[in-house]
């Protein structure tokens, strides 16, 4: 049976792009005043990922991702003001000011909360991937994780168990060649992942250029086969390049770690700039002017919001 896949359309994948970078780039702005009270870990670079896999995904689909993570909750369609109320530590935030940046997390989207510990969420999507099997309905995860989080034995201990009970999850290696400072050269005996994988009987795909029209394919067709229960588990591995520090809003190409020309190869290749290009000038231009207006409301709603009430200093810390 072939497998129908939605058609691109490009206003919304943009738009999504374009609400990605922009939004991670006020975060750096505004960073400095230290308004916003947690450290955050931006994906600016790495936009194309979040947004090629999610747009095929359905509202009830569910998405588990890292600390670094605004761009999954951003592309799964995660409420934008709770984002930003959460990274001021205020009460109306997406964990009520308590998580920050690192533990995000929006059930009306299904996006489950994140971890700042590598690896932990992949296994807890392996659990919702159980349940939405046995509920029937169709619904499917999305796994994200860095490169780094390949190296957790639970990693192996996932794809295995997804494996041998077909669970409806698509895994997602957002490869950026870095944990934290040190490079793939000095972590990984060879580079095949996709062949690591694929013991364990998991079809995998390798996407070496970002290009957010191959993830967004390759996403879909896994998810179309998850749905219709015709396959199972299936792994994505996307190259992509992080533009800013580790954690933090720094470009940091003077550390010595790494080189400029290497962001400029990547620059080269900008998802964001490539998508809106194909768009009508004028088309492009009232969609940028949406999303200024959707990221200045969410600023406004951050500043004005209070901070929790003292006396919720323990609830919803401790279970019980
Ligand atoms: C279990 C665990 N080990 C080590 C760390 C320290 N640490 C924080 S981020 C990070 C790098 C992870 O890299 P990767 O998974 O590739 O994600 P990226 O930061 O590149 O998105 C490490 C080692 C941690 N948070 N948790």
């Amino acid at each position: 049976m072939s497998i129908a896949i939605p058609q691109v359309d490009y206003r919304l994948l943009y738009r999504k792009l374009r609400l990605i970078r922009r939004a991670e780039e006020e975060i750096a702005r505004i960073y400095p005043s230290d308004k916003i009270k947690s450290p955050v870990h931006l994906s600016i670079g790495q936009e194309a990922v979040s947004v090629g896999v999610c747009d095929p995904l359905r509202p009830d689909d569910v998405v588990s991702g890292t600390y670094r993570s605004h761009a999954s909750y951003m592309a799964k369609g995660g409420n934008l003001r709770a984002l930003f109320a959460e990274l001021y530590g205020k009460d109306t935030g997406c964990a009520r000011g308590k998580g920050g940046s690192m533990h995000l997390v929006d059930m009306n989207h299904y996006i489950l909360g994140t971890s700042a510990v590598v690896g932990t969420t992949i296994p807890i999507a392996i659990g919702y991937a159980v349940a939405l099997k046995r509920e029937g309905n169709g619904r499917v995860v999305v796994a994200f994780f860095g490169d780094g989080a390949t190296e957790e034995g639970v990693f192996y201990e996932s794809l295995n168990f997804a494996a041998l009970h077909r669970l409806p999850v698509l895994f997602v290696c957002e490869n950026n060649f870095l944990a934290i400072h040190t490079p793939i050269e000095k972590r990984w005996a060879t580079r095949q992942l996709c062949e690591r994988v694929r013991t364990y009987g998991i079809p995998a795909h390798q996407v070496t250029d970002s290009d957010v029209l191959k993830i967004r394919q390759l996403a879909a067709e896994a998810i179309a086969g998850m749905r219709t229960g015709q396959s199972g588990p299936a792994f994505i591995e996307c190259y992509t390049y992080r533009w800013r520090e580790h954690v933090g809003t720094r470009e940091d190409y003077d550390d010595g770690y790494r080189s400029r020309d290497e962001l400029l190869r990547w620059q080269a290749n900008d998802q964001v700039a490539l998508i809106g290009g194909r768009l009508d000038p004028g088309e492009r231009s009232s969609i940028e002017a949406a999303v200024e207006r959707e990221i200045a409301q969410a600023i406004e709603f951050a500043e004005n919001s209070p901070f929790p009430d003292p006396k919720e200093l323990s609830t919803n810390v401790f279970a019980g």
